[in-house]
């Protein structure tokens, strides 16, 4: 297929300010000469800014990990579309297995938020996964189908071909325990499925990414599955240097 692959990092919650400075030089160092896919760099909201002044213009898209469903107003803690779109950002994360699991969120408010970003012009990158226990009984393939279609209800098909869905199984998120490329492709086939039941043949163009532990030494293989179009990456992109090396074997 002729999508142009994604390989964006997730951070988490690491890096100060000075932190995310000192990795923005080094990293775009490295990867200023990529032109084959589009690298994009979520990180946590106190670090936008300063993303911004490095890599505002340059081929490092900038994304938060989170946002708000609301426009603004009176929802202390929170932060909007508006907000991260004035720091440049212009992917935001939504849905993440963290945020649903230990942050309590709910697939109708994972489905606003898609709504507000795309309202707003941020691509969303939505999250979906099985945890073991589901893989086990044979409830995979239907837990993260119907995760998908709850997110995306509502939604014409012109919003929907600007999203970019990541699918992370629990199982395989910081344990160092990859899902064989084979599972990946298996459930981001079933994944394109659903996105074809809403939206016809455009679910072609969606970029559908694959997350959970993944390392320069594996993405190689993850990237020659058809329905695997780049990598949501925690724990490898907090090294600039090795981040870069991941990207360098994506190509
Ligand atoms: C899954 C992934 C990035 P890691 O959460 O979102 O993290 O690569 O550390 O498993």
């Amino acid at each position: 297929a002729n999508r142009r692959p994604v390989i964006a990092g997730n951070w988490k919650m690491f890096k100060t300010v000075s932190e995310a400075e000192d990795y923005a030089v080094k990293f775009l160092d490295e990867v200023k000469d990529v032109t084959d896919l589009d690298i994009v760099l979520c990180a946590p909201f106190t670090a936008l800014h300063a993303l911004k002044n490095e890599l505002e213009e340059s081929i490092v898209h900038i994304g938060a990990q989170n946002m708000a469903w609301a426009d603004q107003g009176a929802y202390t803690g929170e932060i909007s579309a508006q907000m991260l779109l004035d720091v440049a950002c212009t992917y935001v994360i939504i849905g993440h297995s963290e945020r649903r699991e230990m942050f309590g969120e709910t697939d109708q408010e994972i489905a606003k938020k898609v709504q507000q970003a795309i309202a707003v012009g941020l691509t969303p990158i939505l999250c979906c996964g099985e945890n073991l226990n589901l893989r086990e009984e044979g409830q995979a393939v239907e837990r993260v189908q119907g995760q998908v279609s709850r997110a995306l209800s509502g939604l014409s098909i012109e919003d929907l071909s600007r999203i970019i869905v990541a699918y992370e199984p629990i199982w395989a998120i910081g344990t160092g325990k990859t899902a064989s490329s084979q599972d990946a492709q298996e459930m981001c086939a079933a994944i394109r499925a659903t996105l074809t039941e809403l939206m016809g043949p455009t679910a072609e163009k969606v970029p559908i990414l694959y997350g959970g532990s993944v390392k320069a030494e594996n993405i190689g293989e993850l990237m020659k599955e058809p329905d695997v179009d780049g990598a949501l990456v925690g724990g490898a992109s907090l090294d600039p240097l090795s981040f870069a090396k991941l990207i360098k074997n994506a190509g």
